[in-house]
């Protein structure tokens, strides 16, 4: 049994170990209740706003609640990393030669920077309280983590819906720590949107069907990540240069002019070559080329046809008549969502004046 005091020590140590780890902040929850979040999870699910992302159904009741994973959870301890970019995200807006990847995937991927993060905050917390259990998650598990997020105080979700910090921005992965342990909760964040709608204004595809409402099946982000097959062809155009990912909703928000990039983790730098690629050189990337070139990426998880398929939309958007030999070239790519693309831009290519 640990005394009141020493819990109260225990969470401040563990708050300074937690930015010790190159964490940006930390927070805490209680793991009952989140029956609002469960509830506008199953209206997301119901309307199919997940589109072909099955594995957010799977475990829904898992994914729900902290209490739904784990019953023996009594907290939530809500992490961020910030990833703050140094430049201007849509800077490359409308360099039709440049290939666009999203900030988030310019540097290491969060998946395994913010798990050794977390896992080492993990190995503290057991060392110092050796009685309690515990579980880790980041991204890949059915969990919640922006609602979390924003019950223990990190920031709120903004309207965009990822969670906004009056320090950070946009700018913050999430990841998770349940615990046996009673930590007392910090204050939930509340809104501070206001009227602004900078967010809803900027996105190329109409992806919220409401403010605080995101339609995956219209976000750039799930259209060149999630989405396997051809993209519909209404979107295509509206990919402009983007083949990885979409910051337009995150960058325009104001809250971003107070994020530090002093506080942004040392391991989410940009690669160079990944911050304004040429469109060209990546067009003819083979299997064995773009697992080395994406090696320690998280683009690497979405495949080298995946990847030429998206680059072949940025290149029909590219109004280059230059690109017209390799993008005819891959027009006979044994993948027949590569070849369909390569048709696609080489028709919009040509149709160039
Ligand atoms: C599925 C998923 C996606 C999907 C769907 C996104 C979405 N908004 O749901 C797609 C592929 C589109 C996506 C895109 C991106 N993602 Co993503 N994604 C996830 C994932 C795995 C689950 C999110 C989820 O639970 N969605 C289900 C819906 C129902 O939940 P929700 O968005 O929280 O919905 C809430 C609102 O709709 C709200 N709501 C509904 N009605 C109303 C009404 C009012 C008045 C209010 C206030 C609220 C409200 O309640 C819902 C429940 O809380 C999380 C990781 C995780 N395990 O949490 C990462 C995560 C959300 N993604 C992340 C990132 C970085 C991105 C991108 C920026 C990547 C990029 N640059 O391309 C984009 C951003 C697009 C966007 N505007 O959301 C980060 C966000 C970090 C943050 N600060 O919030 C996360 C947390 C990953 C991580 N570990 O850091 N993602
Ligand atoms: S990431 Fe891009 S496409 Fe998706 S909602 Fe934001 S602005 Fe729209
Ligand atoms: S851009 Fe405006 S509305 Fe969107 S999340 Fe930021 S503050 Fe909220």
């Amino acid at each position: 049994m640990v005394n009141a005091e020493a819990m109260a020590g225990l969470q401040r140590d563990l708050r300074e170990e937690a930015l010790r780890l190159g964490f940006a902040s930390a927070g805490f929850a209680r793991a009952a209740g989140h029956e609002l979040q469960a509830r506008r999870l199953e209206q997301w699910l119901g309307e199919g706003a997940h589109g072909s992302m099955g594995w957010m159904e799977t475990r829904r009741a898992h994914r729900a609640t902290p209490q739904g994973l784990w019953p023996e959870a009594r907290s939530v301890i809500a992490l961020g990393m910030s990833y703050a970019p140094l430049t201007d995200p849509l800077a490359l807006h409308g360099v039709s030669e440049k290939a666009r990847i999203s900030v988030y995937a310019q540097g290491r991927d969060y998946h395994d920077v913010v798990k050794r993060a977390l896992k080492a905050l993990a190995r503290w917390l057991i060392a110092r309280a050796p009685e309690s259990e515990l579980k880790v998650f980041v991204d890949t598990a059915p969990v919640m983590e922006k609602p979390l997020g924003e019950a223990a105080g990190l920031g709120w979700q903004g309207k965009h819906t990822n969670l906004v910090s009056t320090t950070h921005g946009s700018w913050l992965f999430l990841g998770s720590i349940y615990s046996t342990l009673e930590f007392e909760p910090d204050p939930p964040h509340h809104d501070r949107c206001g009227s602004c709608q900078a967010c809803q204004l900027a996105c190329p595809t109409d992806a919220f069907s409401a403010p605080y409402k995101l339609d995956a099946r219209r976000c750039i982000s799930y259209l060149t990540i999630e989405h396997s097959g051809p993209v519909p062809e209404v979107f295509r155009a509206a990919l402009g240069n983007r083949i990885y990912g979409c910051d337009d909703c995150l960058a325009v928000c104001p809250w971003n002019k107070f994020a530090s990039t002093a506080q942004a983790h040392a391991k989410f730098l940009p690669r160079e070559e990944l911050v304004a690629p040429d469109l060209a050189s990546l067009l003819d990337l083979d299997d064995t080329a773009f697992r080395m070139m994406f090696s320690g990426s998280p683009i690497k998880r979405i495949g080298r046809n995946r990847f030429v398929r998206n680059c072949l939309y940025a290149a029909g958007n590219s109004g280059s008549a230059a690109l017209l030999p390799q993008v005819g070239r891959l027009r006979g790519d044994p993948d027949p969502v590569v070849a369909d693309a390569a048709a696609w831009a080489a028709a919009r290519l040509r149709a160039c004046p």
